[in-house]
């Protein structure tokens, strides 16, 4: 199949959902750069690399909103695939930061994709609030195509923050949805948890990380090198699990030895 489609609107259900939404619970409260991503072991990834080099049906979940505005989600897919879907009509919650009572959305509410073809580059797209009101310019995670605002990341109107630590590990993203003076370059008006499977994650991870300095411009950031390995650091949790079994069998051992 080659074109993208979206599922039906799924409820989160704490503990089988394929992600912690209290893990992510402060973002939505703090601006960008107060983000705390040492403490959170969360990591800035350059949200234009969303890159699916392994086939795979992405999930994206709505984290939060702090936004007035209606503002629908959309994705397009090039390269070895061409299409675009909507993932979300309208980007607002009942329960969320700056909830509103008619929204169509509950925090943890989530949609399941169609497969994307390895080979094809992922974006997504809100446009402001473009459910009362289509005069806004849309915004993309592509920064190619979009307005140049007053904004000092501009014109870079979304953020990622990557968690390899979730069970499923996942992109927080965020975005900006005012261009011009009236903007609190907050980056988060709208936040997504979006699943893009454990191998483009790693490969993103890896090629396009940002560290863990939350206050850099984002329109200058430069790629660093991350300081391990996934799969290094995942092997050395199982390492350390095994040490930790061995020390409660040896004191174990010792209890019977004493008894
Ligand atoms: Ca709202
Ligand atoms: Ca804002």
């Amino acid at each position: 199949m080659s074109e993208l489609s979206v599922g039906p609107i799924q409820k989160y259900v704490e503990g089988s959902t394929w992600f912690d939404l209290t893990k992510y619970s402060r973002i939505g409260n703090v601006e960008r750069t107060s983000v705390n991503l040492v403490e959170s072991n969360l990591w800035l990834v350059d949200p234009s690399q969303l890159f699916i080099e392994e086939s795979y049906a992405p999930r994206i979940a709505f984290l939060n909103e702090g936004a007035g505005f209606q503002s629908p989600i959309d994705a397009t897919v090039t390269g070895a695939m061409n299409s675009s879907a909507r993932i979300f009509d309208n980007l607002s919650g009942t329960n969320s930061i700056l909830p509103s009572a008619n929204a169509p959305l509950s925090v943890g509410d989530w949609v399941q994709l169609s497969n994307i073809a390895g080979g094809s580059q992922l974006n997504l797209i809100v446009t402001p609030n473009g459910v009362i009101n289509n005069s806004r310019a849309p915004l993309s995670t592509d920064p190619t195509n979009n307005p140049i605002g007053s904004n000092p990341s501009s014109p870079i109107y979304w953020v990622a923050y990557a968690d390899p630590n979730a069970h499923n590990p996942l992109l927080v993203m965020g975005y900006e949805d005012i261009v011009g003076d009236r903007s609190d370059n907050d980056y988060n008006d709208g936040l997504l948890l979006v699943d893009i499977g454990r191998a483009n994650f790693n490969r993103i991870f890896e090629t396009a990380n940002f560290g863990q300095d939350a206050t850099i411009n984002l329109a200058d950031a430069q790629p660093v090198p991350v300081p391990f390995e996934v799969e290094s650091s995942m092997g050395l949790l199982l390492l350390l699990g095994i040490f930790a079994c061995r020390s409660l069998l040896f004191k174990q051992r010792q209890q019977i030895d004493v008894a």
